[in-house]
């Protein structure tokens, strides 16, 4: 550890003071790793971390034989409301394998086809919305909107349900509910007793409570009523694992529920503000996107499924996206016996380390002088193939990797598609991206001026 380099001025229990800051740990953490290396230690308030995100040192933690998740930090502080839940479940808890098993399927290709139709309907409540906000000339306020987007497509393939947030003008209390609880879990990181945050807590149990009612009411509703038609709550209700038969209990489903409406929504959310974002900065890659899209879709009326799967630029856009913004910003791994990290950093068995994924995808070994360019290229097939494994991963790693990817990437597709087809976006010449920090990352403030495109759709 003593060759782990640390920022200087370090006092005790306030850590490095430094440049830390409640608001912005992330960012911090960034600007600490420009200046120490591609692995640093870092005290904060009270505690002791170890970053890593040199692409030779992370790719080494991408072993799976030695490595696996460590569930700290954040993730730990979700525990009281997700308990053993996909996301937050220790490695050996028996709940992990028995509910990716059984929900595995509801990511397949086939799945995400059913899904299509649903988020196209979603994605339809978005453009009406912003035709409004066209012709009236007013800006829309992106992530909020985006926000509003990818809840009710995870709430409407996921469960069956409609939250009516384009209907709207304030966020539903569940978003409300579901955003004190991250930033609960947030800040209880920040402090050196939960004890300091007894009025927040307080109000933590509250939302808890009110996201818990929420799932119920939910799960009620489909017992008494029609099949989901094999939608994730379904598949929660009636699956049993292919193997041993065993099916998940109803704690089990309220806390995954949660789970998906939470992690299949704010992440998605991000990443397409973040290419909303770099698409109004960057008319000539605007240009070229939509370019694919009405030679891909031509004019038909709704794209299918497959004609989602052809945007290849527009996914790069997205890769693109996620590669500076990454918006599940930091994942923890941890040693599964003895071992030396990089054959350099011996680590004993438990220890743990984040990788930070916006450094790891900023690596210039890895991504050249021009990494903090935006340049989709990045992402074509032949430059995809030359280089290393383990260099690009918003994903996560592993057997505890994201198991909603290709539902995050087609709805993502799917709606800059749309968007692009329809609309000129105009960017704020004033606006500077700013990045808001909760356990995800959003570009703050971000609002674009829209024109109607009248040709081809
Ligand atoms: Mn998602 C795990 C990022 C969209 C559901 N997700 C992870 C991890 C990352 C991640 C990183 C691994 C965390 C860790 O190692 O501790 N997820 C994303 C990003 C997007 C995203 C960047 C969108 C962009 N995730 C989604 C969507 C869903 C979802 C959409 C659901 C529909 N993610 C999950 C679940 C896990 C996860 C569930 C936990 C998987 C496991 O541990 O088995």
């Amino acid at each position: 550890l003593h060759r782990i380099p640390h920022p200087p001025y370090r006092l005790p229990l306030l850590g490095d003071v430094l440049g830390a800051s409640r608001t912005t740990p992330l960012q911090d953490s960034l600007r600490q790793a420009r200046r120490l290396g591609p692995i640093f230690r870092r005290r904060a308030f009270g505690r002791e971390f170890v970053f890593v995100w040199g692409a030779r040192l992370a790719a080494d933690m991408m072993d799976e034989a030695r490595f696996a998740k460590h569930v700290g930090l954040g993730v730990a502080n979700l525990r009281p409301v997700v308990g053993d839940a996909l996301f937050t479940a220790y490695n050996h808890e028996p709940n992990w394998q028995l509910a990716h098993d059984v929900l595995a399927p509801g990511f397949s290709r086939e799945a995400m086809q059913a899904y299509h139709p649903m988020m196209l309907d979603v994605a339809e409540r978005l453009t009406a919305h912003w035709d409004r906000a066209s012709a009236a000339g007013r800006a829309v306020d992106v992530p909020g909107d985006m926000t509003k987007l990818t809840l009710e497509t995870i709430a409407r393939t996921g469960f069956g349900h409609d939250f009516g947030s384009f209907e709207r003008s304030r966020p539903h209390p569940f978003v409300t509910a579901m955003v004190g609880t991250l930033s609960y879990a947030q800040r209880l990181n920040t402090v050196p007793s939960p004890r300091l945050l007894w009025r927040a807590a307080r109000r933590n149990e509250a939302d808890i409570a009110y996201l818990n009612r929420t799932v119920d009411d939910l799960v009620r509703a489909r017992r008494a009523g029609r099949s989901g038609e094999g939608d994730l709550l379904d598949r929660m209700l009636e699956t049993a694992h292919p193997e041993t038969g065993e099916r998940l209990s109803a704690q089990n489903v309220r806390r995954q529920v949660i789970t998906f409406l939470v992690a299949g929504h704010e992440t998605t959310s991000g990443a397409l503000s973040f290419a909303l974002h770099y698409l109004s900065r960057h008319p000539e890659v605007a240009a070229r996107a939509r370019a694919e899209v009405d030679r891909v879709w031509g004019d038909a009326a709704a794209p299918g499924y497959d004609q989602v799967a052809k945007l290849r630029y527009v996914r790069r856009v997205i890769d693109e996206s996620l590669r500076l913004w990454p918006t599940a910003p930091a994942f923890a791994r941890e040693a599964r016996e003895d071992t030396v990290l990089a054959g350099e950093h011996p680590m004993r068995r438990g220890a743990w380390a984040l990788v930070l994924t916006p450094m790891l995808h900023r690596d210039p070994e890895v991504w050249g002088a021009g990494a903090e360019r935006f340049d989709p290229d990045r992402f074509d097939a032949g430059a995809v193939r030359a280089r290393a494994p383990h260099t690009f991963k918003p994903f996560g790693t592993g057997a505890r990797a994201c198991i909603g990817r290709q539902f995050a990437l087609h709805e993502a597709t799917l709606v800059l598609g749309l968007l692009l087809r329809r609309y000129e976006l105009r960017s704020d010449p004033a606006y500077r991206l700013r990045v808001t920090e909760r356990l995800t990352v959003m570009p703050e403030g971000l609002r674009l001026r829209l024109g109607r495109r009248t040709a081809p759709a």
